[in-house]
């Protein structure tokens, strides 16, 4: 396992049960009827396609708000604390750490044909410069993303460091309210590596390297597709005494003393 990690920087392991994954998908569904019931609206529907479609489409910023509330839900904390998340993220960070940090989960929607909810090229090191070990985990929920509509990954990006990005909010070139923040690396530093679409299952984790360079993808039908994301962090030789996981340095609000005792 953990050859294939060094190796290809990423794997892929089962790691939740059907039932745990069920309950999160119903609690989240129930948190996005509330939230259609909130603002005076009604839908027969009890399908989370056409209960996310219709909130999204509503209200985009109710929806957003339903997902936080899932990811703090019991059964959302459930899911950070399964054991194996924990064992597999230790046996990759090479650390023996029952006091590794999670974090997630965090639900991400990618809604076809649409600028909103889609990370363009970026690695996680750039989300958390201040964080130098830890590793990343991406689960589907509610289907299988097994036909080439996981999330795009460059193969042997991880070999470089990327600090330089461009920062804005948009999509595909665009500015639009509803879009998440990019921390992109331009797609001409990274045309030289090749790009591939892993299968992933529902129940399973895509583990992936922080250096990996990846993306949202852009999928031309009319489904709605959902995922979690995990990190899993050893903050053993962090150079900051913060909680945070997304310590941002240069702003003088970093955690800092002189001659912090990490390797
Ligand atoms: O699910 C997506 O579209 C993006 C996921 C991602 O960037 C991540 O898990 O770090
Ligand atoms: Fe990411």
């Amino acid at each position: 396992m953990i050859n294939n990690f060094l190796k290809n920087e990423f794997i892929i392991e089962k790691i939740f049960d059907e039932k745990e994954i069920q309950e999160f998908e119903n609690t989240f569904l129930k948190l996005c009827k509330m939230q259609i019931r909130k603002l005076n609206l009604k839908i027969k529907s009890s399908k989370i396609q056409n209960v996310a479609n219709f909130l999204g489409k509503k209200n985009f910023s109710a929806l957003n708000e339903a997902c936080l509330m899932a990811n703090n839900s019991s059964v959302g904390h459930k899911l950070a604390s399964n054991k194996k998340l924990l064992e597999i993220s230790n046996k990759l960070l090479k650390s023996n750490n029952s006091s590794n940090i999670i974090s997630g989960p965090n639900i991400f929607i990618n809604f076809s044909n649409s600028k909103i909810s889609k990370y363009t090229w970026h690695s996680e090191q750039i989300w958390y410069p201040k964080r130098r070990n830890f590793v990343n985990i991406w689960c589907p929920i509610f289907e299988d993303r097994t036909k080439k509509n996981s999330i795009a990954i460059k193969l042997n990006s991880h070999k470089q460091n990327w600090f330089n990005f461009s920062e804005y909010q948009g999509y595909d070139g665009k500015y639009n309210k509803d879009s998440l923040v990019q921390y992109e690396i331009p797609e001409n530093f990274v045309k030289k590596y090749r790009t591939i679409i892993p299968k992933v299952k529902k129940n399973e984790g895509l583990f992936f390297d922080r250096k990996i360079v990846h993306r949202s993808l852009n999928i031309k039908n009319k489904k709605v597709l959902f995922a979690l994301s995990f990190r899993v962090h050893d903050y053993t030789n962090d150079m900051t005494l913060s909680a945070n996981w997304a310590d941002i340095p240069y702003n003088r609000k970093s955690f800092g003393i002189p001659d912090i005792n990490v390797n």
